[in-house]
């Protein structure tokens, strides 16, 4: 949530890059704006579709948001050859940032695959949100990522949402490249941004390079590794960084810069070597006379493997927005990142040469219906066949390929292993399915896992557990209601949200069963107000939404028992079952809900009827005693159920769950409010005024700390006083301030505050 989010008019670039799109575009691409035009020559794309696997690097753009990915992304794209002319987040003319809400705002707001080739390698991107509101996106595509670029803008080091990603990252065991952006910014530090890597990403920087000149005079970097000085200095306005000058540094260079390599460098072969064995025996067999001695190759192949087990992250430089630097990034990715058959990917053996997919993203696509991304683990996928969906059970056809170019597309015959695809005619396909080629291709692979499993007398397996892991999908912590303009629009606003919610499986919608509205769920203010937009401008309907307010959830105090018996006879059947049941919280900070039968004295449920007491239990769970919010942190234990012949499971469910309603009231029930990491990054003289409104807001503040010239506050709210916050500090700050929210956990309210809240839910002041 920065502040100098920027609100550029669609001008003349857009009509600009629309008009280049008819004159050179060869290849068959699909969608309303070309962008693979290239400048004096066509690339050919066929070339690099099916490249050896070990060529293709699968990688992600992560960083805070404004840290420059899209405009990182825009200059590959440029300097690869795949577009005509730079495009500018501030103009809104990327390609990646494809979405007209994108572009009007300068943000990023889904994830938007590229591909194109850089020395002989094929490199598939995926260009991520910075934005908290919109975190799946960059869970999904680190899901399927091979490696990541972490963008940072070299005047802020890490910020909030890069701790974020990063952990994102290494919960997916991703190698990572940094790239510190923005060097031309006279506050850009390299110092300060590796020591925050250092300390606040617990990882080990290794220093590849070092720049040239600071802030308006950033005119170059020296390579480490190859001693290498590579300068862009355009004489003209229209410099385009594409061409470099490259030279070995030279006695007569600057003393200063000479001196800093000779350092970095010394500095840069330690590290290395105590990260990795094999280097650190090179040196002191071969080199240990002279360190520096040691071959450029060596030391890359070194780096690489340091990089490839996670012991350490290369760091360059460079300034995106004033094009130096990305050649060198460029060639990093393809140096150090691994490429698909470097990755681990346990179950993917199991499929051997066939077919083994994860799907990560669909998209509606007006004519087309819903296209679904693909990552490719084993075997290939053709257009116009058939596939085995594991986790729906169900096969399905496809009738095209696509290879992912932004919001176009080039249609393929078919796309092999380590790549990532775009299908159409998936109807059923949804985030996370894991896709094969058949049913008798998923057999297959159990029949494979479970014969060595045998072999180590491990335990029977099925084939639902040959499916991939899916994408963790965060839980919402804003909902609000939404109408439609008219009850005829009930049904396409129904369609619009189904197709909504399959693009995007942070957003929930669900009826409100006391007053039967549609809730809206969401991520965070932004991302219901772009879905609402979204609405408006891909549906065509005019919705209202009703106020945003924030989901609560509700735990209980103590232990509690309750019986109940429910008796009811309809048409010509009688439903009898009694239920006793107890309710025990369970620790603090747990998110669960469990359930457990009591064995003893007890003779075993029958399946059916086990099915249906968990059932019923489930449900209560969904709403709380106090105001209907959604438990967490409960154990039941069911302690006997009887029931006559004839009772139906609907009748035991029911029963059982009005006992829990009995019970969690007994129990004593207790809001919990979502609350939210804050940090706020301020000019000095505006602190005080943000730390009393914080102070106001229920905020504690946990730690100030300085970013170069500004300050940084530290502290957790309650997200119940953040709406409207952005407009607030803008207006505290004079425009001097950025910040950003994360869910930090869910805290109980005291008692005079929940009471308040109850007030207000009851409509009182
Ligand atoms: N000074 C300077 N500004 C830059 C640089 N790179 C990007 N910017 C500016 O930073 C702002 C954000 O750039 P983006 O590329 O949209 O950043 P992003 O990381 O993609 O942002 P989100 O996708 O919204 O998280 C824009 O105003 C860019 O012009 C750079 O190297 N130097
Ligand atoms: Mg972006």
């Amino acid at each position: 949530m920065h502040l100098n989010i920027t609100f550029p008019i669609l001008g003349g670039s857009i009509r600009h890059l629309m008009s280049r799109c008819s004159q050179t575009c060869r290849c068959r691409l699909m969608g309303n704006r070309n962008y693979s035009i290239y400048r004096d020559e066509v690339k050919s794309l066929k070339a690099v579709i099916n490249p050896d696997i070990s060529k293709i690097r699968n990688i992600g753009i992560m960083a805070h948001i404004d840290a420059g990915k899209t405009t990182t992304t825009e200059r590959m794209l440029y300097y690869s050859g795949y577009t005509r002319a730079l495009g500018d987040v501030d103009d809104g003319d990327t390609v990646t940032d494809y979405m007209a809400q994108e572009r009007e705002r300068g943000i990023t707001i889904q994830s938007a695959a590229v591909s194109f080739d850089w020395k002989d390698h094929r490199i598939n991107l995926i260009d991520t949100p910075g934005h908290v509101d919109f975190t799946l996106e960059v869970e999904r595509a680190l899901r399927v990522l091979d490696g990541a670029v972490a963008v940072f803008d070299a005047s802020a080091g890490v910020e909030a949402q890069t701790m974020t990603v990063w952990r994102q990252a290494q919960k997916h065991q991703i190698p990572c490249v940094c790239f510190l952006n923005k060097m031309d910014k006279p506050a850009a530090s390299l110092s300060y941004s590796i020591d925050s890597i250092k300390t606040k990403l617990k990882t080990n920087p290794v220093l590849l390079q070092i720049p040239i000149g600071s802030g308006k005079s950033f005119t170059g970097l020296v390579d480490l590794i190859t001693r290498q000085k590579m300068t862009w200095q355009g004489s003209s306005i229209t410099y385009d960084g594409c061409t470099f000058e490259t030279s070995a540094l030279h006695p007569a260079d600057d003393p200063d810069v000479l001196q800093a390599v000779s350092e970095a460098r010394a500095t840069m072969i330690e590290q290395v070597a105590d990260l990795d064995d094999d280097f650190a025996e090179l040196l002191l067999g071969q080199y240990s006379e002279n360190f520096d001695a040691v071959p450029a190759g060596k030391l890359q192949e070194a780096v690489r493997r340091v990089t490839l087990a996670r012991k350490g992250v290369p760091v360059l430089c460079g300034s995106s927005l004033k094009n130096k630097g990305v050649q060198p990034l460029l060639d990093a990715i393809t140096a150090y990142l691994p490429a698909p058959n470097e990755r681990n990917q346990d179950l993917v053996r199991w499929y051997k040469d066939d077919l083994c997919a994860l799907a990560f993203k669909v998209v509606h696509d007006k004519q087309r219906g819903p296209l679904v991304f693909v990552r490719i683990y084993s075997g290939s996928m053709k257009a116009q066949s058939a596939v085995y969906n594991i986790n729906r059970n169900g096969t399905e056809r496809m009738s095209r390929l696509l290879l992912p170019f932004a919001d176009q597309h080039i249609e393929i015959s078919s796309l092999s292993a380590g790549n990532i695809a775009l299908t159409v005619g998936l109807k059923q396909t949804v985030t996370g399915d894991t896709i094969v080629s058949s049913k008798a291709s998923a057999a297959a692979a159990v029949r494979r896992a479970q014969s060595e499993a045998e072999n180590k007398s491990s335990s029977h397996m099925e084939s639902s557990s040959l499916a991939l892991a899916g994408v963790e999908v965060p839980e919402p912590v804003f909902f609000c209601s939404i109408e439609p303009p008219t009850l005829a629009k009930l049904a396409d606003l129904e369609h619009a949200l189904n197709c909504l919610q399959r693009e995007d499986p942070s957003l929930k919608v669900r009826t409100d069963p006391d007053s039967g509205q549609t809730i809206l769920c969401g991520m965070g203010e932004l991302h219901i107000e772009i879905i609402h937009d979204r609405i408006k401008r891909e549906y065509n309907i005019e919705t209202h939404l009703g106020l945003l307010q924030v989901a609560y959830r509700e735990t209980i105090l103590q232990s509690a028992t309750a019986t109940d018996t429910l008796d009811r006879t309809l048409g010509d059947k009688r439903h009898v079952v009694t239920v006793e049941l107890a309710v025990h919280a369970l620790m603090e900070s747990s998110t669960s809900c469990d359930v457990t039968f009591e064995e003893e004295g007890n003779t075993p449920l029958p399946a059916v009827v086990r099915e249906a007491v968990e059932n019923g239990v489930q449900s209560a769970y969904l709403q709380g005693p106090v105001l209907g919010f959604p438990v967490q942190g409960v154990k039941t234990v069911i302690q006997r159920v009887s029931l006559e012949p004839g009772t139906s499971a609907a009748m035991v469910s029911a029963c059982v769950s009005r006992c829990m309603l009995k019970a969690l009231k007994l129990a004593g029930g207790q809001v919990l409010e979502p609350v939210m990491a804050l940090e706020v990054t301020v000019g000095e003289e505006y602190l005080s005024p943000v730390l009393a409104d914080v102070a106001q807001r229920r905020g504690t503040v946990c730690d100030i700390q300085s970013r170069q010239e500004n300050k940084v506050l530290l502290g957790t709210v309650p997200l119940a006083e953040m709406m409207g916050y952005s407009t607030v500090l803008r207006t505290l700050t004079s425009g001097n301030a950025t910040f950003s929210l994360e869910l930090s956990s869910y805290e109980p309210m005291n008692t005079q505050d929940q009471n308040i809240l109850l007030n207000k839910m009851a409509g009182l002041a």
